[in-house]
């Protein structure tokens, strides 16, 4: 970039060996949008925000930031003057990408039964709506909050309801509209 200035640039796929590079002044731009909900150009997640930054080997920022929430954003903001990661308000410089996307985002509620025992956070506050087979496996409850259970939950081996602030609510005639 050669005398760019005040310029937005998000959600975009970079996919170079050196991704971002600049020419004599060096002036602010923003690397980011407002956090929302929307398809991302590249790696999973819900809502997006920053930029994806990768190259022919995967060994870019995107690909090797850590994530440690899993929410699909690196932790750390990347300096795109040296390319690095950075602290807000001090290394970061007038170009940096603030929520830069990552391909770590792990879906985290425990609403969706896939296999093995049910770990159920209560936390989560889930709703049951779709009948579920456990398959002889255990239904364990943890955390605080609700478990709605509004369909029929079958095959189960043993309940382990050793959370007592985890509220069951068990609908036995549900009304749906
Ligand atoms: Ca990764
Ligand atoms: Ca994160």
């Amino acid at each position: 970039m050669s005398g760019a200035f005040n310029n937005t640039i998000y959600n975009n796929l970079f996919n170079n060996s050196v991704n971002v590079g600049f020419n004599g002044v060096i002036y602010y731009n923003s690397w980011k949008t407002t956090n929302q909900a929307g398809t991302r150009i590249y790696s999973n997640g819900t809502n997006i925000e920053g930029n994806y930054y990768t190259n022919s080997s995967g060994t870019g920022y995107s690909d090797t930031c850590t994530d440690s929430n899993t929410d699909g954003f690196c932790d750390s903001p990347y300096n795109l003057t040296t390319l690095t990661s950075c602290t807000a308000g001090s290394t970061c410089g007038l170009d940096a990408d603030y929520l830069t996307l990552s391909n770590d985002y792990a879906i985290t509620d425990t609403c969706t039964y896939s296999s093995g025992d049910w770990n159920i956070n209560c936390a989560d506050n889930c709703t049951i709506i779709s009948n579920v087979n456990l398959g002889g496996n255990n239904l364990i409850f943890n955390g605080s909050g609700s478990f709605n259970v509004q369909a029929n939950i079958t095959n189960i081996n043993n309940w382990q309801p050793i959370s007592t602030n985890c509220k069951l609510m068990i609908c036995t005639k549900c009304i749906f509209g």
